[in-house]
């Protein structure tokens, strides 16, 4: 083989390595009428995600918001809620579940999960935070899905 093709396929293989070790991103959409039929709902109930991804919320419908209500107890997340109609991002580092509402529509069912690295180990916390109306159920059904 020649230096250049050496070269070349080292090349390939730092570039492919540290692809890999890259983090993700996900976008989940913020939405008055999903494919589905349910309304005031973000476009997934539950997302399994990596430490260090990233999900960016979009204002796909207008009015809506991400506000965490349970999270590891070591997690930084925001303690605000974000803005209503506004693009919201949050990178995770800390494993665990989040469970997080839309403040508008937190007594409409609009709730829902994200898991980290697979890692239930604050499932009782999350299964006991008080939600609203219709979210209680909601809450129940996704949870029993994890
Ligand atoms: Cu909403």
């Amino acid at each position: 083989m020649n230096r250049i093709f050496m070269f070349s396929l080292s090349a390939v293989i730092i570039f492919t390595l540290s692809n890999h070790a890259q983090s993700a991103q996900f976008d989940i959409d913020m939405l008055n009428k999903r494919t589905d039929g349910e309304k005031m709902v973000y476009s997934q109930d539950v997302i399994h995600i990596n430490t260090n991804d990233t999900i960016n919320w979009l204002p796909t419908s207008p009015g809506h918001n991400v506000e965490f209500i349970a999270y590891p107890s070591n997690a930084d997340v925001p303690q605000k809620p974000s803005k209503v109609g506004k693009e919201f991002s949050f990178t995770f580092i800390e494993p665990g579940i989040y469970l997080y509402q839309c403040s508008p529509h937190k007594s409409m069912g609009m709730v829902a999960l994200v898991v980290v690295n697979d890692d239930t180990s604050n499932l009782d916390e999350v299964a006991t935070t008080k939600v609203f109306g219709k979210s209680k159920k909601k809450l129940e059904q996704l949870i029993s899905g994890l």
